[in-house]
């Protein structure tokens, strides 16, 4: 009997050994992320200097002036841009997350593949091992007397601890991250309202004065002519300036639909009656696309969301072809906004944003 539990005691205790190392190891590493974190979040989101520097100005009489200033040929400029292959959509056999290209969406991605899948795959690993082991060890043929041991306090105490260990070392970015996604807005964000209709979106700029207007999925020849995929290419897609951070008040206005865009990790309940809020800020020029990720009726596979990322200047050559003001709000911003020391140097970095 003896015989019998000193080795399953010895790997328990090497095991345990090895795990609280891995343990180490970790924490080691979570320790690092914060330092790197902020200062990507703080890069990820200068401040839309242009706005408040514009604001007083550039009412009716000297749009025209900025536009031409900002923009080279002003309102006709914009030509929705053309999606880079395997980036903001799915792809064929793709099991792993879509390459990510906001703060959020980048420390998710860490907390994933340097947390938890080594400690999901080192578990497994080392669980299949002990079981494969244990049933060569001690299988019945060559124990013909079975061991009659029932109790081990201190193997007890080991597999207790050592998975609250584990799960508290998960813990700690687990938390941060699920924070951050809930963190308030800066007042500089840009807000965009999302409704969700049986079956298609509607986008609206309040503060750039840009009314709402109606998202639909393009039939397979137009999505084709256009060059994008069929199923998430939409008509009018929203549209947004790289490295601001985007507010979106979301509701539903017949059943509960989802704004999800995978790319960006945003995703959010849009509820009739209710304005959930989320952020997210894009750091790269692109198109992304993403659906409703709620069953909300027949069509719910066929109101897919498309997001453009443009750099500042043709964002608003964007918003005065709507027919808004991108340099709005003007009302408590531009009053709010200069005391926030918006470093001026910020925008120059946001262009560096490549394809
Ligand atoms: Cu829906």
């Amino acid at each position: 009997m003896k015989s019998l539990k000193t080795p399953v005691i010895k790997v328990l205790i090497a095991a345990a050994l090895s795990l609280g190392a891995v343990g180490a190891g970790h924490a080691q590493t979570a320790a690092t992320a914060p330092a790197e974190a902020p200062a990507a979040t703080v890069a990820a989101n200068p401040a839309p200097v242009a706005a408040p520097v514009e604001a007083p100005a550039a009412m009716p009489a000297a749009a025209p002036a900025a536009a031409d200033a900002a923009a080279p040929a002003g309102d006709a400029t914009y030509v929705p841009m053309k999606p880079t292959p395997g980036v903001g959509q799915p792809i064929d056999r793709g099991i792993d997350f879509q390459p990510q290209v906001s703060p959020i969406g980048e420390q998710a991605i860490w907390f994933n593949h340097v947390m938890l899948l080594p400690i999901i795959t080192f578990i497994s690993l080392f669980v299949l091992g002990l079981m494969l082991w244990a049933m060569f060890r001690y299988r019945a043929k060559a124990n013909p007397v079975p061991s009659k041991t029932t109790h081990n306090t201190f193997i007890e105490i080991i597999w207790t601890a050592i998975p609250v260990l584990i799960l508290a070392v998960i813990a700690v970015p687990s938390i941060r991250l699920l924070a951050a996604q809930y963190e308030p807005p800066a007042k500089d964000a840009l807000t965009i309202k999302v409704t969700g209709y049986q079956w298609y979106w509607g986008y609206a700029y309040p503060d750039q004065g840009i009314g709402e207007y109606v998202s639909k999925m393009l039939t397979k020849e137009q999505a084709d002519a256009a060059g994008e995929p069929h199923q998430l290419a939409v008509d009018n897609r929203m549209v947004v300036p790289v490295g601001r951070q985007v507010k979106l008040i979301i509701t539903g206005a017949d059943v509960i639909h989802s704004f999800a865009v995978p790319a960006f990790w945003t995703k959010m309940d849009a509820v009739p009656g209710r304005a959930n809020e989320t952020t997210f800020t894009a750091n790269k020029v692109g198109v992304y696309y993403g659906q409703c990720s709620e069953l909300c009726g027949v069509d719910h596979g066929y109101m897919p969301i498309a997001v453009e990322v443009l750099p500042v200047d043709k964002w608003e050559a964007w918003v005065r072809s709507k027919g808004g003001n991108p340099a709005g709000p003007v009302v408590e911003t531009a009053a709010a906004a200069p005391t926030e020391s918006a470093p001026t140097a910020a925008p120059a970095a946001v262009p560096a944003a490549k394809n």
